[in-house]
């Protein structure tokens, strides 16, 4: 398994994945390369050199695990398996991880520079401008925020945005004041007190995963980024903050996040992973930072939500959630588990077992379905991670007049493009979800016409004995 994000990187680059650029530009030039390599049916991983307006070395690395084979890769699994393949092996090694709690070492890479107080100038590093019409450039589009409980000494360290305004300023983004992030700030703020922050740029990719997976409060993302790997992730107290931060990061930001009575600077606006920006920008809270911490030759890991299908992980990691709570709920049966959409629409198989098992588990599917207008149930023989097969099953196994229910204020998102303004306003975030039940009708299933096509094991033996003549 490799160390840290350099060595991911070159296991990137042996597997043919790797572009390597030079010359962009930080405004709308790196995000507009980066979109539409996640555009090009391969794919491909980019680190960006000499990096206009910046000194050769201060690099930037995007488009880390956009695809299956790197999500794989990123999560130590085969990179050469199939995308159901590789989400089931993921389900089956999430249900064996064995806690590894951080371990702390003395000496750490990110002290090789150090920079203090009127030293600190975050414009060293190249921070893109992502989309066009964003508020600004952005360091933190793939970084983690690291803070500590008041109360218990808890570390999160998840991801959320961080813009930069000026040399020793940038805010950071939580979504809604339930981030554990958010949490734990309200708590120093409400004793009137600043709350120490660690910003952790260019992590170990595993830690890019943690820092997304929805954990319990209490439950820390160090701890799960080390199961990942099957080793402790090391980490070296920050020399300000004595925050415990990640021993090979690349680039560190210390500081303080004040209390938002007391500051705030417009944050965003930022092209979100809709394919829209969701509102102007709004009072962010500042972190003020006091002390740069970077590798020689850092980089940084950039990851801008882009439009849809592009998206952070080529493997839909909530749709294994989904899948697990559906198992934890009682029902058997399924064959997987799907997001497309970039989330948006859920898609679940199952070998129906008796009448009402589809609109069970699309209920349950629909509840844990965070922003999916659309969530579709379909029977064994189609792989929900093949949107053509879904939709082929959705045009001719559902009769619209009677396998389409609409769940109303159900879970969505401020970010949601059609909640109306007014709505929002009023804090309506919730919109309705159609569930399609694409399964042949149980009540006849004997009798629905048999498909004329191969199945998938047909296909494999035909591939193995006649693939290569196909490809001459
Ligand atoms: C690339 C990326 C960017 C994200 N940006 C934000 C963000 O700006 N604000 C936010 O609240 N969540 C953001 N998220 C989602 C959170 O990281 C995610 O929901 C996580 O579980 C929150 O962790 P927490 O439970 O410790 O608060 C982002 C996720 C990814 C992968
Ligand atoms: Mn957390």
């Amino acid at each position: 398994m490799y160390k840290d994000l350099r060595e991911f990187i070159g296991l990137v680059d042996s597997l043919g994945a790797l572009r390597r650029i030079a010359g962009a530009d930080p405004r709308f030039e790196i995000g507009g390369i980066t979109e539409v390599a996640a555009g090009l049916p391969e794919c491909p991983a980019l680190l960006f050199d000499d990096i206009e307006g910046h000194q050769r070395g201060y690099r930037v690395f995007t488009n880390a695990t956009t695809n299956v084979q790197r999500a794989a890769l990123a999560l130590g699994l085969d990179p050469a398996l199939r995308p159901l393949d590789a989400l089931k092996a993921w389900m089956e090694k999430r249900k064996t991880l064995r806690p590894q709690p951080p371990v702390t070492v003395d000496s750490a890479a990110f002290l090789e520079n150090s920079f203090r107080d009127s030293d600190v100038n975050v414009a060293r590093f190249p921070a893109p401008i992502w989309h066009r019409h964003d508020g600004g450039p952005f360091i933190g589009s793939g970084s983690l925020v690291v803070m500590r409980d008041p109360d218990t000494g808890w570390i999160n360290a998840s991801i959320y945005r961080v813009q930069v305004h000026g040399p020793n300023r940038v805010t950071v983004q939580f979504d809604h004041g339930g981030r554990h992030g958010a949490i734990i700030a309200h708590k120093y703020w409400d004793r009137g007190e600043n709350c120490p922050v660690a910003v952790v740029h260019g992590e170990d990719p595993a830690l890019f995963i943690a820092g997304f997976e929805y954990l319990p409060d209490g439950r820390s993302e160090y701890e799960f980024a080390g199961s990942i790997k099957g080793a402790p992730i090391e980490v070296c107290a920050g020399p300000l903050t004595g925050l415990p931060i990640p021993a090979p990061a690349e680039i560190v930001f210390e500081g303080r996040l004040l209390p938002m009575s007391e500051a705030t600077l417009p944050e965003g606006p930022f092209g979100e992973f809709t394919g829209y920006y969701a509102g102007a920008a709004r009072p962010g809270p500042v972190m003020e930072v006091t002390a740069i911490h970077h590798r020689n030759d850092p980089i940084l890991l950039g990851s801008p939500p882009m439009k849809p299908p592009r998206f952070h992980f080529g493997l839909p990691f909530r749709a294994a959630t989904i899948w697990e709570n559906l198992e934890a709920g009682g029902v058997t049966d399924i064959a997987g588990v799907w997001q497309h959409v970039s989330q948006l629409m859920t898609a679940v198989a199952l070998r129906q077992r008796y009448d009402g098992h589809a609109k069970r588990a699309a209920l349950v599917a629909a509840a844990h379905s965070y922003m999916a207008r659309i969530v579709v149930v379909v029977d064994e023989d189609v792989d929900p991670s093949n949107l053509a097969d879904v939709m082929w099953a959705v045009t001719t196994r559902c009769e619209p007049a009677e396998g389409i229910d609409i769940l109303r204020n159900a879970w969505s998102s401020a970010l949601d493009p059609r909640i109306p303004p007014e709505h929002k306003e009023r804090g309506v975030t919730s919109h309705s979800k159609a569930i399609i039940d694409a399964c042949r009708p149980f009540g006849w299933i004997d009798k629905f016409p048999k498909p004329s096509a191969l199945s998938a094991e047909e296909a494999r033996q035909i591939e193995v004995k006649w693939g290569a003549k196909l490809r001459e």
